[in-house]
């Protein structure tokens, strides 16, 4: 342990959540249905009609009720930050009404109060992988252009109630998703042969443009809050030195940038408009839409899991699993038991990319260790001892540290699923991520009792130390 520490006094620490995985109580309070409530088996598996009871997000970990225990226990961790989203259909039941729904409000009033009490700085996403189930049947979701002025009306209520109790605000999850998850991310519906590429681009363009509009919006209504763009960040690496498959990174990488490109600069780059003409693709984008471009971020937030390495080669071309987009696995990194390839320094070569390409700060809103836990009897407590996942955040964090140092201005720090809630790509509980243990099996047995794991404390320590106490 070191006593000198490279992150800065103000440094925000904290953790991670999202509606739909945590919160259970799917139809309580006039709640409307969301993807999620029909997707039992996450991105791995089919959709059902209705919700059916073995999908586990429907009960979460009762989050719902379980707020204030749960905030408590991050709390005692000492959180500075917590990052949860707002569940769009709890306000907007079915999405396109005019009206919201006051006791879905009501319900992230008590979280606020909550957060408030403990003075911890909540931080908002506004749409995390939640689309109102109806504005997916009734619309196709994003493809549909008048989702803009749905997610407008959502966004206005949000910053109207809470602008004055919420400083930051994420805009869209992980918007470059949409493309590789196009019914969890986009809310739409996928036919038979995949959603053709024209509607995909076309709902992209909807969302860049409805996330550049809720910018504006809060800039009016609540002038003290910041907007972040949200982005999965994946770090490609050339699978050899040849050219082409330098080529082929660059290719990968502009797929994912221009998300972050158009947010921060306020128009779409060459190599994007390149890709649409090759593709022929023509998009619908009006003169007011190219206005809105232009009310760009205030910081750049993204998930950081693992990296993934590319190739120019068909027949060298062995896909790697990951985090919604894989790519090639890489030869000379160990994976998670999920596949997912561990590469700490990746984080600190993502920080320096965004860094040095959009100037804005950045704000790290997830990065974890999915693990299978073992519930086990220290001292008479139940706990888990997760030196894995210790190692994991610690390792990581250094590398935070690292591009503190290379001068990376880094707002915080949220730690994904830090207590364990239900995984977005398998709709599984046994992918466990957080420092405080849930009983609750993937048979939706268990108590929902909560157990503070090794990590817990570890974790703390690393806050209370404003990460001095991190092994380098
Ligand atoms: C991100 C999502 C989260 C989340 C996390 C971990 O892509 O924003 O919602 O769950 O990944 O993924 P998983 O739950 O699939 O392990």
């Amino acid at each position: 342990m070191t006593t000198t520490t490279p992150f800065p006094n103000g440094f925000l620490w904290g953790g991670a959540t999202a509606a739909n995985q945590i919160e259970g109580a799917y139809d309580e309070d006039g709640k409307g249905l969301s993807v999620q409530d029909v997707m039992p088996k996450g991105i791995s598996g089919p959709r059902s009609a209705e919700p059916t009871p073995d999908n586990l997000k429907l009960v979460g970990i009762d989050h719902y009720h379980r707020y204030a225990e749960d905030i408590a226990l991050f709390a005692e961790m000492g959180f500075g930050v917590y990052r949860f989203s707002i569940a769009w259909s709890r306000i907007f039941p079915k999405g396109d009404e005019t009206e919201p729904n006051e006791a879905g409000l009501a319900f992230y009033d008590r979280i606020l109060d909550e957060l408030e009490k403990h003075g911890i700085e909540p931080l908002v996403t506004i749409s995390h992988y939640e689309t109102p189930l109806h504005l997916a049947e009734q619309y196709g979701g994003w493809t549909d252009r008048e989702l803009i002025g749905f997610y407008e009306r959502y966004a206005r209520t949000l910053f109207e109630r809470f602008g004055a109790r919420v400083k930051y605000w994420l805009t869209f999850n992980e918007i470059n998703s949409l493309l590789h998850a196009p019914f969890m991310s986009g809310g739409i519906p996928i036919p038979e042969g995949g959603v053709p590429e024209q509607q995909l681009y076309q709902a992209m363009h909807h969302e860049l443009v409805a996330s550049a509009r809720a910018t504006r919006i809060a800039r009016e209504v609540a002038p003290a809050a910041k907007v972040g763009c949200m982005v999965l960040s994946m770090p490609i690496y050339p699978l050899t030195p040849s050219p082409d498959d330098a080529r082929a990174v660059m290719d990968a990488d502009h797929g994912n940038l221009v998300y972050g490109d158009v947010h921060t600069r306020g128009e779409y780059p060459g190599y994007f408009l390149r890709t649409l003409r090759e593709k022929g693709i023509d998009l619908d984008i009006t003169d007011q839409d190219r206005a809105d471009l232009t009310n760009t971020v205030d910081f750049v937030s993204f998930s950081y899991y693992m990296s993934i390495a590319e190739t120019a080669d068909p027949s060298k071309k062995v896909a790697g699993e990951g985090n919604i987009m894989g790519g090639v696995s890489n030869p000379t990194l160990e994976a998670s038991e999920w596949g997912w390839q561990i590469d700490p320094v990746g984080l600190r070569l993502v920080l320096n990319q965004f860094w040095d390409r959009w100037q804005k700060p950045l704000f790290i809103v997830e990065n974890g260790l999915g693990a299978r836990d073992q519930l086990v009897e220290v001292d008479g407590e139940k706990t888990v001892v997760d030196d894995y996942r210790i190692a994991y955040l610690n390792d990581h964090l250094v590398q935070v540290g690292e591009a503190l140092q290379d001068g990376v201005d880094v707002l915080g720090y949220t730690s994904w699923g830090c207590i364990d809630i239900v995984s977005a790509s398998t709709a599984q509980l046994s992918k466990r991520y957080g420092f405080i243990y849930v009983d609750r099996n993937d048979d939706g047995t268990g108590t929902l009792e909560r157990y503070r794991k090794k990590s817990f404390g570890w974790y703390a320590d690393v806050i209370r130390s404003n990460g001095a106490s991190l092994t380098r």
